[in-house]
């Protein structure tokens, strides 16, 4: 599938958030087999105003043998605050963490990057090889390291968590990204799905998601713009939707 031309909001990012979202697209097309993923149809391209300035979301989303769902947004309210957020859904039947990133910036500068690969097994961690790879990546050196809000023992051990405070460190953030979705993409296409482990797969999956929708953050930007009935099916059915039996 050959991806639509780039969106029209990403020219007006913060190039950390720029970069990422060409990156992960990059990533996806150089390993994945994407084929189209529909959202609802209100919710693809949103506009909305935000104490007195526009936010616009846009999102692209993807399914491919491996990922139920591939989804990039990305965010802009005014000049004030630029957002983007990823999450990879493995299928049911593929024992696959999930990757996720978020991006915070405003003004030029990036006050929250985020990007992990989150173990979704009982035993809450990632497979060995996964393991392996990941142990293989040089160290990071990030100056400020921010504080793993209360609901986010979703993560694994390998969780980036910074806000990045010069070039240097948007450029180490975005190789770790880099080297998370390569890795992942070529243990998804790896793996054989299981028959097996489809219970514990979807509750790894809910746990995740049910984590993700405590962030009040995200919320709380989402219920200014568009009132809180809004923000919650938002959150619920785009961002973490929680799987269904397949
Ligand atoms: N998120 N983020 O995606 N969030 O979606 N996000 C913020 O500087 C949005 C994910 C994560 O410290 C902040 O404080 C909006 C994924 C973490 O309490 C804002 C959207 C992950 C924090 C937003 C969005 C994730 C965080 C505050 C929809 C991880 C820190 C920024 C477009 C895989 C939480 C700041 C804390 C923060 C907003 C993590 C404003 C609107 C996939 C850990």
């Amino acid at each position: 599938m050959t991806l639509p031309p780039t969106a029209s909001i990403r020219e007006q990012q913060p190039s950390l958030i720029r970069n990422m979202a060409n990156c992960i697209e990059a990533v996806w097309q150089r390993h994945l087999d994407l084929s189209p993923y529909s959202l609802p149809d209100d919710l693809g391209y949103v506009e909305g105003r935000l104490e007195g300035e526009k936010l616009i979301i846009e999102n692209r989303c993807y399914q491919t043998p491996q990922f139920r769902k591939l989804h990039l947004e990305l965010a802009k309210v005014g000049a004030a605050l630029d957002i983007l957020h990823c999450v990879m859904f493995p299928r049911s039947d593929y024992a696959l963490p999930i990757f996720g990133a978020d991006l915070v910036g405003g003004r030029g500068q990036i006050s929250m990057a985020v990007a992990d690969l989150s173990p979704i097994s009982a035993d809450r961690t990632l497979p060995a090889p996964y393991q392996s790879h990941l142990n293989a990546l040089p160290a990071l050196e990030f100056a400020q390291s921010r504080d793993r809000p209360n609901w986010g023992d979703i993560f694994s051990e390998y969780c980036v968590l910074v806000r990045p405070g010069n070039p240097n460190e948007e450029t180490q953030f975005l190789q770790r990204v880099e080297a998370f979705l390569r890795i992942h993409c070529q243990q998804a296409i790896a793996t054989s799905p299981t028959s097996d482990r489809h219970a514990e797969i979807l509750a790894g999956q809910r746990y995740y998601c049910t984590q993700q929708q405590q962030n009040d953050k995200t919320r709380r930007v989402l219920e200014k713009a568009f009132g809180s009935e809004w923000a919650e099916r938002y959150i619920t059915t785009v961002l973490f939707d929680v799987p269904e039996e397949e």
